[in-house]
């Protein structure tokens, strides 16, 4: 029987290859002898995008047919990461496109490495929605990512002079092949003007809100694939379009130019996303932002909800929107807005909606990051939602009253307006009032939340809260990162770890097996060797993979601490000029990380480690004993070369500031070991991978609260400590800045005179941790036992556990397998 394949869903590599050629010439427009790479990336990708069409079709099908309850997900970042090889490998293709591609005188990793990732996110926040989205698909759960196509990701980091440098992200520029514009989806959002009342025909008191202009959002969709299922869900980007309709009448009276004006302007709200750690004061666009997408993705829920022959009376019971951080959380008001403006709901049965189908996660405790939106500022965009506001305010603050009688101060510090000087609304107030569930993302930082932050939220409703440890995905972050351990590891206990990670302890029963050691550091040495290749195809610095690599990546910022490291590195230079002859452990130092553009502070830190790692790496006296590498433009695609290729893994924030980390995991997981403090998830990593496997160090919180109000004086560290004393003297002297003592001065003044991060606290006890950690290495054969215990432990950090818990404790909801018909 002969059978002829699709070309459009056919698996052998004779019709892969024939599929590749065919879209390279009707999608690109180009034959062989014309072809770029980037061409050929386009032809593969839409290959490989054919073959996940019908199992998203087939998803969406049966989600509308069925009626199932759907997680919407609603987050102002995803940092998605390269699509591509995940796509490839949660397919289960990966190894059929590799002979096609070849078979087509091409080579897959080249053409891998062509794609340019979307970075439409920051940093830690935008990642865990991406590896939520992919737990969600993997676990079978229908659900839909909401959020912003911004034409412009977070910026790309260049290095001049040893200076970060911001260069525009254009990531759409060469095109997207896996989104797809779905303009009949389009809705209209409103911005400024009025309201006013009026009385129905039945006589009821209603409110018309008139805008003063109309901005309409475009859906693209991406298909976000589970691994190894049929489930196809969608992340759906709002991009910011003119609204013509609406601009019609400024034309007929012959406003031409204001007709065109009010494009751009509506075409410039979804352009830019704004870096973090930047003082939010006053950026009116953000909260544009963040309204329209809600807006969107809030009428779109309605639309399918009762296109499915629904009413709303049952929405909460068919959605669960989970609002990420406060970013969205305009949307209590707005589904309330929509509920009683818009269907004519009474008020307590749409709050009563709406605080069953919002769950609200805080990812941060830094007082900087909270949202706060002055008030004129809120009126003038949202005067709706201002009135809502007010009214869901007056009916809190009743309840308050009755539980706290004649208490002032309780009422002015749960408010959802802030009076205390300029008025402001506190968007965390209201996404708290507004949930039904409010949750932390580590157990400490949970705990910590309800002591301090939420605290008088806690006491008043303590019912709401919960907690939900992060998680990573380890598809992307092993299966896609490090294929040479994933093959190590399936080659001993099988597969079925990448579904269910908690297997990964049948490594445990390997650990006394030489042989599987050995294997264990070739590979690790296999991919510190490829890491170690491309710095110095990068940067020209030639690092041995035999020294230790000590790495720090994630984004710049004072509470992380880049610059306790800097301390730990110019005090083993120190060692070594005062005695040529020392025996320590080599060490290559790695740092990645972008620093927020209006961060000064973070910004002088990268300079610091640049010119540390002058003068580090060019002393003869040192040799190859310290070596510095700042690798520029961290994003996700470097995050998947560096964490396989860790030996350390850096999480050194003061205890308490950070929410959760998520590298630490990563790292974690790929066999790294951990260097770090009692914060976020830090505690619970080493309460699986067991304490003797962890290299902790410094105060604990409440020691810092402790030291706090005995009054903190970083100069008695400074002065009692030589070690700590010199190299900040050698800082300060400008010996790494060509003489130019001043440089540094503002980075090491805020050190000597406030500190507020606590370095001089911990100097000395990350010191001796780190002396720990060169011993230890030093025993190769026991280093990678712990190497290999890490890895065995790390199941809990799935986010396919974290994703687990959000259904049971806050979603409500169970997986819907998805059958595929021909
Ligand atoms: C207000 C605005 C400028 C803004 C501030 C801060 C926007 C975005 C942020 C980023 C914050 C909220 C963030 O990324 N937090 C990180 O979330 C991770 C996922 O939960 C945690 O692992 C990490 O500890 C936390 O810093």
């Amino acid at each position: 029987q002969i059978q002829i394949e699709d070309d459009r869903t056919g698996l052998s590599i004779e019709t892969l290859r024939r599929a590749i050629a065919d879209n390279l010439f009707y999608i690109q427009g180009k034959f062989p002898a014309i072809a770029t790479k980037h061409d050929y990336y386009m032809a593969l990708a839409y290959t490989v995008r054919d073959r996940l069409l019908h199992r998203w079709l087939n998803t969406l099908e049966v989600y509308l047919k069925q009626d199932v309850k759907l997680v919407c997900y609603l987050s102002a970042e995803y940092l998605v990461g390269p699509h591509l090889v995940n796509n490839l490998i949660n397919l289960g293709i990966y190894e059929q496109i590799r002979q096609a591609v070849e078979e087509s005188g091409l080579n897959l990793q080249q053409l891998i490495n062509t794609e340019e990732e979307p970075g439409l996110g920051n940093g830690g926040l935008g990642r865990l929605a991406s590896c939520y989205m992919d737990s969600l698909a993997s676990l079978e759960i229908p659900a839909i990512g909401y959020g912003i196509r911004y034409e412009f990701g977070i910026f790309d980091q260049e290095i001049k002079d040893g200076w970060q440098v911001e260069i525009t992200d254009k990531w759409l520029q060469d095109g997207n092949p896996w989104e797809i514009a779905r303009p009949e989806a389009a809705v209209s959002v409103k911005f400024g003007g009025h309201t006013e009342s009026y009385l129905d025909d039945q006589g009821n008191y209603r409110v018309r809100w008139l805008p003063e202009y109309i901005v309409k959002g475009i859906p693209y969709d991406t298909p976000i694939l589970g691994y190894k299922v049929n489930t196809a869900n969608s992340m759906r980007l709002w991009t910011s379009e003119a609204c013509e309709s609406f601009d019609f009448q400024r034309f007929n009276v012959g406003d031409y130019y204001g007709a065109v004006d009010r494009k751009v302007f509506s075409e410039n709200l979804t352009k830019v996303l704004y870096p973090n750690d930047e003082p939010i004061k006053g950026k009116e666009l953000r909260l544009q932002q963040q309204y329209f997408f809600v807006s969107c993705s809030l009428q779109d829920m309605i639309r399918i909800h009762l296109n499915e022959g629904n009413t709303l009376d049952n929405f909460a019971e068919k959605f669960a929107v989970q609002l990420n951080d406060t970013h969205p959380s305009i949307g209590v008001a707005e589904l309330m807005r929509l509920l009683i403006d818009v269907h004519y709901y009474p008020w307590e049965k749409a709050w009563e909606i709406t605080e069953k189908t919002f769950g609200f996660t805080n990812h941060t405790l830094l007082p900087e990051a909270l949202e706060r939106w002055p008030l004129g500022l809120f009126g003038h965009l949202l005067p709706r939602h201002l009135e809502i506001i007010y009214e869901i305010n007056k009916r809190f603050l009743d309840q308050v009253r009755l539980k706290y009688p004649g208490n002032n101060e309780k009422l002015s510090s749960l408010s959802l307006i802030d009076e205390r000087g300029d008025k402001y609304v506190r968007m965390a107030h209201l996404a708290c009032v507004g949930s039904h569930k409010i949750n932390g993302v580590a157990q400490l930082h949970s705990e910590l939340l309800k002591k301090t932050l939420l605290k008088d939220f806690y006491e008043l409703l303590p019912e709401k809260f919960t907690n939900v440890t992060n998680g990573v995905t380890p598809r992307r972050w092993m299966v896609v990162s490090n294929p040479e351990l994933s093959q190590l590891i399936s080659s001993k206990i099988g597969e079925n770890w990448i579904k269910n990670l908690d297997e990964l302890r049948k490594l445990e029963g390997f650990i006394d097996d030489g042989g599987f050691r050995q294997q264990w550091r070739e590979v690790k040495r296999k991919v510190k060797q490829d890491l170690a290749q491309y710095i110095h195809d990068k940067l020209g610095i030639i690092v041995s993979p035999d020294s230790l690599f000590d790495v720090q990546v994630k984004r710049l910022h004072e509470y992380k601490r880049q610059h306790l490291n800097v301390l730990h590195i110019i005090t083993l230079y120190n060692r070594i000029k005062q005695n040529p002859n020392l025996d320590i452990t080599p060490r290559t130092f790695i740092f990645g990380g972008k620093a927020a553009p209006g961060y000064h502070q973070a910004k002088l830190i990268i300079k610091l480690i640049n010119s540390v790692g002058d003068i580090v790496n060019h002393d003869p006296e040192i040799g190859e004993r310290l070596k510095v590498v700042f690798l520029p433009d961290y994003n996700v695609t470097l995050g998947q070369r560096v964490y396989p290729a860790a030996d350390l893994s850096e999480q050194i924030s003061t205890a308490g500031k950070e929410a959760s980390g998520t590298g630490n995991m990563k790292f974690s997981l790929n066999g790294a070991l951990t260097i770090g403090t009692f914060d976020g998830a830090n505690i619970e990593i080493r309460e699986e991978v067991g304490e003797e496997n962890f290299f902790l160090f410094g105060l604990k919180t409440e020691e810092i609260d402790q030291l706090r109000a005995q009054g903190y004086n970083p100069q008695d560290y400074y002065n009692s400590n030589p070690e700590l004393k010199a190299a900040i003297d050698l800082i300060n002297s400008g010996f790494f800045s060509h003489g130019d003592g001043g440089l540094f001065q503002l980075l090491i003044n805020s050190l000597l005179y406030l500190d507020h991060y606590l370095l001089f606290a911990d100097y000395q006890s990350y010191l001796d941790c780190q002396e720990r950690v060169s011993q230890a290495y030093k025993d190769q054969e026991h280093w990678t036992r712990m190497s290999i215990l890490n890895t065995a432990r790390m199941g809990k950090f799935s986010s396919d556990r974290s994703i687990r818990e959000y259904c049971d404790k806050i979603w409500n909801t169970s997986p819907v397998p998805i059958q595929m018909k021909d």
